[in-house]
């Protein structure tokens, strides 16, 4: 063990040196790194199940495949599991709960009825571990939301129980935020949209601003609460037409100073996130990002280490943007272990935005600005083969979390003792 660390610190030493030679310091990039929060989603714990019991299937076009073993059961279980991934995460994070998972001590309160007292615990929690809570109303999973319509519903009925739904989400969101000392992000998504070529375009798009108005309409301390709106481009069920599209809320979140979340399996597979990036913030002052991984379509792999991912975090610190976007993972595996699958996604995303922080970005702008496109295409190659890897494990050392593989080690443990116990 002492032999291990004393490893680390030998090559971070070593990396730190390789790294100065291009101007870059590790040691501004690691403390830069540890203010950077991400956004854990509940629902890789239980895939996309929530504590209602409603009888619903999840709908709304989600798609969770695989039954492997040992899902959370009880909010108890989920927290436990939270608590596992987070011990092997390095950093300060937060948590993205959706209001399914209200706890309701086995009565039925109808997503129209949800208060914060419903999420008492989550705060409470939250509060005792230090972690930083966001928010996001559930237009799925229930009898009201199966046509596949919600606020943009031709039955006004319908449409008010939704915006009834989504006002009581900004006032827990408000509520969280205020408890918890820090801004709670509630996003609102909506699976609304036609499987084949629908004849009016127009009406429900009319009707979605509508509903968004009467959910907005009271102002909140933006303090306590932020509103984000997430666009997508199709679902399972919406191939033809979303309500909600880029251009919708593109626009709504400019003229009505809103969050815009940018979800990265919500686009064309050849459209990527960071090139949206530098656009968007052009127009809004903040974004949400849902980090996803779509293959071929929005299918919500674990997040990996991919180019798309070093891309975005690239454009994050090239931009300066960190005190304007906050990182949100968005994604469901229900065929592998599920503390694994949340660990392994965070864990690249902070991969990824070390790997920028430690871009040497001087020289590579000064090659840019020279015209000098051959060194710059030169240097962004070399740069992939600095040892970043030397400067994680260090991170994560000092963290007092594994650094390399080992905390797999304890995710097995967990599943022997605590997850294969599960029926
Ligand atoms: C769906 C959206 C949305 C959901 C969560 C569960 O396509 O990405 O963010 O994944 O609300
Ligand atoms: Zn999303």
């Amino acid at each position: 063990m002492a032999s291990t660390k004393r490893n680390i610190e030998r090559a971070y030493l070593l990396a730190q040196k390789q790294y100065a030679e291009w101007g870059v310091d590790t040691e501004k990039a690691l403390r830069r790194l540890q203010s950077i929060p991400i956004s854990l989603h509940c629902w890789q714990g239980d895939d996309v199940g929530g504590f209602e019991r409603l009888g619903s299937e999840l709908g709304g076009g989600l798609a969770v495949t695989g039954n492997y073993p040992g899902k959370a059961r009880t909010p108890e279980e989920l927290r436990a599991d939270l608590e596992r991934s987070y011990s092997l995460i390095p950093g300060r994070h937060r948590l993205n709960l959706h209001a399914c998972y209200a706890e309701t001590e086995g009565r039925k309160v109808d997503r129209d009825e949800l208060a914060p007292e419903h999420f008492r615990n989550w705060i409470g929690w939250a509060k005792s571990k230090g972690l930083g809570l966001d928010f996001n109303p559930t237009f799925f999973a229930h009898p009201k939301a199966d046509s596949g319509f919600t606020l943009a519903h031709p039955d006004p009925g319908i449409r008010k129980f939704w915006v009834e739904h989504g006002i009581r989400c900004r006032e827990i969101g408000a509520a969280i935020g205020k408890a918890l000392g820090t801004p709670c992000v509630t996003n609102v998504w909506i699976p609304d949209g036609f499987k084949d070529t629908p004849v009016d375009r127009k009406g429900p798009r009319e009707r979605l601003a509508a509903s968004m108005d009467a959910i907005f309409a009271r102002p909140i301390n933006p303090r306590h609460n932020l509103d984000a709106i997430e666009s997508k481009l199709f679902g399972i069920g919406s191939e033809s037409y979303v309500v909600g599209s880029h251009e919708f809320y593109l626009g709504y979140a400019v003229k009505h100073n809103k969050l815009l979340c940018l979800d990265a399996g919500h686009f064309h597979p050849t459209e990527v996130l960071h090139d949206k990036l530098s656009s968007v913030l052009m127009w809004v002052d903040e974004v949400l990002l849902h980090v996803s991984r779509g293959i071929r379509w929005d299918s919500d792999h674990v997040v990996t280490l991919t180019d798309e991912l070093e891309g975005l975090a690239q454009e994050l610190a090239r931009g300066g943007y960190f005190d304007r976007v906050h990182i949100g993972l968005d994604y469901f595996d229900a065929s592998i272990n599920r503390v694994a699958a949340w660990v392994i996604g965070c864990r690249c995303m902070i991969k990824a935005l070390l790997l920028a922080l430690l871009e040497p970005i001087d020289a590579l702008r000064r090659l840019e600005a020279d015209g000098d496109f051959t060194g710059r295409l030169a240097l962004l190659e070399e740069a992939r083969t600095l040892p970043f890897g030397a400067v994680w494990d260090r991170y994560c050392d000092a963290a007092g979390v594994p650094a390399g593989a080992a905390w797999m080690e304890d995710v097995r443990r967990y599943e022997k003792d605590v997850l294969s116990r599960r029926s």
